[in-house]
């Protein structure tokens, strides 16, 4: 089974393209450019393809997007013949279907498992990139993708004592693939982000007693998770095509129902009328409920009364009710979705442990010490999420022309032309990097949209005898900006969010995707229909 394999690269390999990742960029990516002719291998640290579903098997492990959307759309053919059993697949049916997908097109073959990227630097004579790998090996490639996806390297936050627990200590993005039996088991969850909020109910069944360590409540709404009505899929599939047409119109590139009334325009029955019935049916559409919900305070204040009042009447006892509760705009930091999330803190063997109002101090060998109290735990889960949209990037070692680290060069935020490339950096592309819509958008298509992008690009520079490719600094500067003041017009500097990077100690506050779908793959189209604007393109040099 090729999940298994190791394989060895030949020492000193060549290739036309190095593509750091085997997740649903890195895989479609590969497809890609095998289909114009060109070699090019995979590195990927796991030994399995799927990327961050490969990783992230923590229980409850499932997409927050539609699986008829969260697929690729690049082949008719798959997108007709693959059947998801539910409205959100689980963990393990995506990592099926990423299985799946590079059976079909034949890709494991040029995929080097258990193998991570370590440094790449950019040989400015030779115009190439001199790639090295975990296993000292060093290979060489003319362009170089970092498909390492936004959500993929764990945080894990410096606790004081946290090495000294005697007990095991699991992080959700890292979970073991044979599972864990937390039978009897006192378990603490550090955390109560979209990892926790779908774990916690089902360790809740299981465990002896569940102890919740919360630092910032988040907002929740109901998956209403369900088989998948054949009738709904053979009308999709129906239209397929066009579905996929219309959700590239949408604000988040996904069939969220986008309204365009303002929350405020209409009646207070209106309004209600339209939460309870986006809440009726569940999931991340409840954001597109009015238009305004990301960028006015006032119509956000709206949303976050009506699911105050749902968190209220789920949670018998007021004063928890309360503590579950965010103060924060509804969406600023990404809405989660949940089964009985807020539910099961009326269990009497589930305990919320405020962290704002006690702050963590330690972790001892046997527990979990607030300001006030301890809590005795034989395991504890860190649901403390990633670094993202970043994380993947910078941990490869990576040095552009003149030996400039990337490192470096983000030292203050990323800076990145359209979060494909950046400058200083010729013939290195990022799938979904920073200032492209990525995490605000539904990633599938988002990822498609970005290979074929750069697959593209690569056909031009080859059939037109350039060298190479690199995004040009004042372009960059001015994509940076135009990030920065759209995110400026939105609630979502408003939070500490991992959007921000606000997640992760010494982090750089900066907001890194780009909101809005359309305006961005607009964009892209129009800077390849003026010959690549804002990029330098360098010629062969004659022999
Ligand atoms: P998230 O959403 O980043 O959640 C991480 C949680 O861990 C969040 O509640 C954090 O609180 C908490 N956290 C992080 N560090 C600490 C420390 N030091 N002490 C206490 N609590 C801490 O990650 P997820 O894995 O849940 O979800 C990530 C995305 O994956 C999700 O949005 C989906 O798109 C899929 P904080 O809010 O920072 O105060």
């Amino acid at each position: 089974m090729a999940e298994t394999q190791i394989q060895q690269s030949d020492a000193g390999s060549s290739y036309d393209a190095v593509i750091v990742g085997a997740g649903f960029a890195g895989l479609y990516m590969l497809h890609r450019l095998k289909r114009q002719g060109l070699q090019a291998r995979i590195f990927e640290a796991g030994s399995g393809v799927g990327g961050t579903w490969f990783w992230n098997r923590y229980p409850g492990a499932r997409c927050d997007i539609p699986s008829v959307e969260y697929s690729y759309q690049f082949s008719d053919e798959l997108q007709q013949e693959w059947e998801w059993s539910e409205k959100y697949a689980t963990q393990a049916e995506i990592l099926k279907y990423a299985n799946h997908v590079a059976e079909r097109f034949d890709l494991f073959g040029d995929i080097q498992f258990n193998t991570k990227v370590e440094q790449s630097a950019y040989d400015d004579e030779q115009r190439l990139w001199r790639v090295t790998l975990s296993n000292a090996e060093q290979v060489t490639a003319q362009y170089v993708i970092m498909a390492t996806g936004c959500l993929s390297v764990p945080n894990f936050p410096k606790i004081k004592g946290l090495e000294d627990f005697s007990g095991n200590v699991y992080h959700t993005g890292l979970w073991p693939h044979e599972g864990v039996d937390l039978t009897g088991k006192r378990v603490g969850v550090i955390g109560t982000g979209s990892s926790a909020i779908q774990s916690i109910p089902i360790i809740a069944d299981q465990a002896q007693s569940v102890t919740v360590f919360q630092r910032t409540p988040n907002y929740s709404v109901p998956a209403r998770n369900a088989p998948l009505d054949p009738e709904f899929v053979a009308d999709i599939k129906s239209r397929y095509q066009e579905y996929r047409a219309q959700n590239w119109q949408r604000g988040f590139g996904a069939d969220f129902r986008d309204s365009e009334r303002s929350a405020l325009e209409v009646s207070e029955a209106e309004r209600e009328a339209e939460y309870e019935e986006r809440w009726a049916k569940g999931g991340l559409a409840f954001l597109a409920a009015f238009a305004d919900l990301p960028f006015d305070d006032a119509a956000n204040a709206t949303a976050r009364d009506f699911i105050a009042a749902k968190i209220a009447d789920a949670v018998d006892d007021p004063e928890l009710a309360k503590k579950l509760t965010p103060d924060t705009p509804v969406g600023c930091k990404r809405l989660c979705v949940d089964t009985n999330y807020y539910q099961t803190f009326n269990r009497d063997d589930v305990t919320l442990v405020d962290l704002r109002e006690h702050p963590l101090q330690a972790v001892t060998a046997t527990s979990v010490k607030t300001a006030s109290a301890e809590y005795e735990v034989d395991c504890l889960i860190l649901a403390t999420g990633f670094d993202a949209m970043t994380g993947a990037v910078t941990q490869v070692d990576i040095r552009g022309s003149g030996g400039q680290s990337l490192q470096d060069k983000w030292q203050e935020g990323p800076r990145a032309y359209l979060g494909l490339a950046t400058a200083g950096f010729p013939n290195l592309f990022l799938i979904t990097g920073p200032g492209s819509p990525s995490v605000l958008s539904n990633m599938l298509p988002s990822i498609e949209q970005h290979v074929e992008w750069v697959s593209d690009c690569i056909a031009y520079l080859n059939g037109h005898q350039f060298a190479a490719i690199e995004a040009q600094a004042d372009a960059e500067d001015a994509w940076v900006e135009h990030v920065n003041e759209t995110a400026e017009l939105s609630i979502y500097p408003n939070c500490n969010s991992w959007y921000l990077g606000a997640n992760v100690e010494g982090k750089k506050r900066v907001f890194m995707p780009y909101l809005g779908v359309p305006p961005y793959v607009e964009k892209c189209r129009e800077v390849v229909a003026n010959n690549y604007e804002g990029f330098s393109l360098v010629q062969l040099s004659p022999h």
